[in-house]
């Protein structure tokens, strides 16, 4: 095995050691090194021959469907990706932090409601001053879907941005965002995860970045000010439930199987500033959140109210119920519950350890003063760079290892065994990855229904993997079959900018609409216009509305004729197009592209959208339909005149 090295220590040795934070920083960036230089050396490559053998169950035919849904982020295109697994066939892109070119997410009037209305006052001003309407970009990490009972439920899928502090929602009858919230006082929105059981009430969200408490301007750097605060959202109508500050900061996180606890890994405990200051200590921790005892001091008037959030108190030394704080090796990332509803599984980056919490534990910790360590039942060495762990419910746990570029198969009673003295080796098997793993996902394996059918690993790095795109090389994901200890490649494929995260869900959970209901509230500020325009938005449409300078222009389409051929406005008028498709049938999608104004959305089969613009030049402007729907699609346009202003 080759390794490479800035430092000329070899990884295993830099990494191997938890203590010396220096050290181990460096060990990051040397990894890398390594990774780059040497990752086809490494002999990673040996495995991958293998694909078909015992592959079988993971082929889906070309007009086959597949048995899952996957739900993917995409990093900081700031879209979610629908994918078919396990083909991995890609399904559908759904805009949600992003502006669409295509559906015109963040260009319609419908959109830009969603994706301005829960904005805080002080970023519409930043808006303002910047010239823009909505956010232009956002960094999706984490997509998780609602639970009932412990299972997905298939109603919403939950999402963050960690770019502009963010968390939207999108409702799985549509697939389309529906609310997008900015989180008040946080920074950064990373780690997201549903409340498991009874069902999913609340979101919890994690703030990554620290900053003052009130962040004005009249503390700048003196970071002894700095807070971090952890986030409950009401999943039904996405407000803030309330906040809880804490010490250090807050990475991943995710909730247990009885509602009690939810539980969020800090990097930061020293709150440091730097990457030396980060790595200093050798432990970090993560913070335990006792949800009926915060909903109590929310009750009791224990909080103080900040921009508008009930905020408790949760930082060390605080000698109340709300948190507590467990030491954990070192700068943690992942946060994975177990769904054997008892362990918790915390990835330990820089070291090579998962840490295994017992969560029936806790009550002491919170109730009784135990030792906040006593709950650590299984803390197995695993290898390097250990970040995010899935499960199979059948009591096997899979986790990352970035720096190795593998997969280890560990089991985790095994593990809790050692712990307590046992010779036997948790470790079932280790499986090379290309290259650079972060996150992972097995079938539902976050839920109770976890299955031991297939592994999907989401790779950092492609490297030499594809033909060569230039300097930006795509990301690569990868699956593998299941079949008792051995893992089968069955795929290996390229993926743009930047998933992390993705979820897979049996197709029988998620049951979309192929036809869009006329009465959907997307569309019921369009329809409160139209019905104050005497317009039927329900009917043929083919109405012009000057109101001052202002002009609505209601048309229905049809394939593949809009309702209206022209219209004329005035130069400096603002027009807005509605436009309602009448078609009925699935898969008929119109789309209306106004030429050289910016201006393009999709309409769904019996949808509604609009768009509002300002005519600025005088002249001759086609319009057109921009989705293929009809032998005479390339027909489907129309004129708008600009009759110049009298001057
Ligand atoms: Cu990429 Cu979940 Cu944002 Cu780990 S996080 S890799
Ligand atoms: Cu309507 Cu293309
Ligand atoms: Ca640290």
């Amino acid at each position: 095995m080759k390794e490479e090295h800035k430092s000329g220590l070899s990884r295993r040795a830099l990494l191997g050691a938890t203590a010396g934070g220096a050290a181990l920083a460096g060990a990051v960036g040397g990894g890398r090194l390594a990774l780059t230089g040497g990752a086809a050396g490494l002999g990673v490559l040996a495995s991958t021959g293998a694909a078909s053998a015992s592959g079988e169950g993971a082929t889906v035919a070309p007009g086959q469907l597949d048995e899952y849904y996957g739900f993917w982020s995409s990093g900081q295109c700031g879209e979610m990706r629908i994918l078919g697994i396990p083909s991995m066939r890609e399904l559908m892109r759904v805009p949600v932090f992003n502006i669409c070119s295509a559906t015109g997410w963040g260009i319609t009037n419908e959109s830009k409601k969603i994706m301005t209305e829960g904005l805080t006052e002080k970023t519409k001003k930043y808006l303002a001053a910047n010239g823009l309407e909505v956010p232009r970009n956002g960094d999706l990490h984490h997509v998780h879907m609602s639970f009932t009972e412990g299972k997905y439920d298939g109603r919403y899928l939950f999402m963050n941005d960690k770019a502009n502090t963010r968390v939207a929602r999108v409702r799985c009858d549509v697939m389309k965002c529906d609310k997008i919230v900015e989180i008040p006082n946080a920074k950064g929105i990373h780690g997201l995860r549903p409340q498991k059981w009874p069902r999913t009430n609340y979101v919890f969200a994690n703030g990554e970045d620290e900053v003052p408490m009130v962040n004005d301007g009249t503390i700048l750097d003196k970071p002894e000010e700095y807070v971090n605060f952890y986030t409950a959202l009401n999943a039904d109508d996405m407000t803030i439930a309330w906040q809880v500050m804490v010490s250090g900061n807050l990475d991943n996180t995710d909730a247990d199987y009885e509602g009690k606890y939810a539980f969020s890994t800090s990097y930061n405990s020293e709150m440091g500033m730097t990457l030396a200051d980060m790595t200093s200590a050798d432990m970090d921790h993560v913070v335990v959140f006792n949800i009926a005892e915060i909903e109590k001091g929310i009750a009791d008037g224990d909080f103080q109210e900040l921009n508008g959030v009930k905020v408790i108190d949760g930082r060390k030394g605080q000698n109340k119920n709300y948190t507590r704080y467990i030491p954990i090796p070192n700068n943690p990332h992942g946060c994975n519950m177990a769904p054997d509803k008892i362990h918790l599984c915390i990835g330990g980056k820089l070291s090579p350890t998962v840490s295994v919490i017992d969560v029936r534990k806790l009550d002491d910790v919170f109730y009784k003063d135990a030792d906040p360590r006593s709950v650590v039942v299984a803390e197995p060495e695993l290898g390097l760079g250990p970040l995010h762990t899935a499960f199979d419910g059948q009591g096997r746990a899979y986790t990352t290892l970035f720096l190795d570029s593998q997969v280890v198969v560990w089991d985790i009673e095994k593990a809790v065994r050692a712990f307590a003295g046992e010779a036997v080796d948790p470790i079932v098997t280790k499986q090379d990855v290309h290259y650079q793993p972060g996150h992972n996902s097995t079938a539902e394996g976050e839920t109770l229904d976890a299955s031991a059918k297939f592994y999907i690993t989401m790779n950092k790095f492609s490297k030499d993997r594809f033909l060569n795109v230039g300097p930006l090389k795509p990301e690569n994901e990868q699956v593998f079959t299941i079949d008792g200890d051995k893992l089968t490649l069955v795929h290996d494929g390229p993926t743009f900018a930047e998933p992390h995260d993705s979820i897979i869900v049996h197709a029988s959970k998620v049951n979309p609409l192929s036809v869009w209901n006329r009465q959907d509230q997307m569309w019921a500020e369009t329809r409160k216009m139209a019905e104050a325009d005497g317009v039927d938005l329900d009917d043929y449409q083919d109405t012009i509305i000057r109101d001052g300078n202002k002009v609505r222009v209601y048309m229905s389409s049809q394939a593949p004729q809009f309702a209206i051929e022209a219209f004329t406005v005035k130069q400096g008028d603002e027009v807005t197009v509605i436009v309602t498709n009448l078609d009925d049938i699935d898969d008929l999608t119109h789309g209306f592209t106004m030429g050289n104004h910016g201006v393009a959305m999709e309409i769904g089969p019996q949808a509604t959208s609009s768009v509002t613009f300002i005519a600025a030049q005088a002249g001759v402007y086609w319009y057109y339909c921009q989705w293929f729907c009809h032998a005479l699609h390339m027909e489907m346009r129309g004129r708008m005149f600009v009759e110049p202003k009298a001057s």
